[in-house]
């Protein structure tokens, strides 16, 4: 049988197919790369999605190296705040913090009591308190980014810029999918592997989904030829 962390990654791409979210052919990218298949984040506004994905998330976000797992087993995080940065990252924040408080109240234990959110305002506010944050004030705080995806990594640094203004220090980045292909012919890494270099090489970046588990779980539910399909393109573009 499935271990639960298969269940769910299979139950979320599930979901993702059926919401119109994750969807297989041909589409060029970004890159001008021709793949057969692409994820589209801005269709994650489902109760079902909202709740998968913000549990998805939190599955990664318990796990080290987010968190310290102690000999007994209770849990402590390595991170004060979840930053989304504006404006997908928005639910996304919303959504994990409001799961780990679930699991929190389900268990009866007050492992995410000290964790807050946070997420920036794309219009600068001159006026009233000022400021371009939303939420808890990140100075002297751990903060960990939430968002989808990562293409050319402008977005993920100029969160790392807004939160460093701030006066917080980036402990990690959680990510909704990883493409896990290099970024050209010339960079061999992943849009993950060089933005995890690009930031220095001691802050953790990890994907809930990563391309491989397309490859892996959905055999049986989007046909052989479409599996063929993907590992040939994995073949041809896998990052280093
Ligand atoms: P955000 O809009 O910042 O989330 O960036 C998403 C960008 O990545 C868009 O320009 C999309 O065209 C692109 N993209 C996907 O959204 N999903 C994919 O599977 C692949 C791409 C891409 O172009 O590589």
């Amino acid at each position: 049988p499935p271990s639960a962390d298969q269940d769910y990654k299979t139950n979320l791409l599930s979901l993702l197919i059926a919401n119109d979210a994750l969807a297989f052919g041909t589409f060029t990218l970004k890159s001008g790369r021709q793949s057969p298949y692409f994820l589209t984040s801005s269709r994650l506004y489902t109760a079902p999605l909202l709740r998968q994905v913000s549990a998805a998330f939190a599955n990664t976000i318990s796990s080290p190296p987010f968190v310290n797992i102690a000999a007994d087993g209770s849990i402590t995080p390595n991170f004060d705040i979840v930053f989304g940065p504006a404006y997908k990252g928005i639910p996304e924040c919303v959504g994990v913090v409001n799961e780990l408080a679930t699991r929190d109240a389900l268990a009866g234990t007050k492992t995410w009591d000290n964790i807050s959110y946070s997420f920036n305002r794309k219009e600068a506010k001159d006026h009233g308190e000022g400021g371009n944050i939303v939420g808890a004030p990140l100075k002297g705080k751990r903060v960990l980014i939430v968002d989808d995806v990562i293409i050319a990594g402008t977005a993920l640094r100029e969160a790392v810029g807004i939160i460093q203004k701030e006066g917080g220090t980036v402990a990690g980045v959680v990510l909704l999918f990883d493409r896990q292909e290099r970024v050209s012919d010339t960079e061999q890494k992943s849009a993950i592997g060089a933005a995890e270099r690009d930031l220095g090489g001691d802050i953790p970046i990890r994907a809930v989904l990563v391309f491989q588990d397309l490859i892996d779980k959905l055999g049986d539910k989007i046909g052989q030829e479409e599996v063929r399909r993907l590992e040939e393109y994995r073949n041809t573009y896998k990052a280093q």
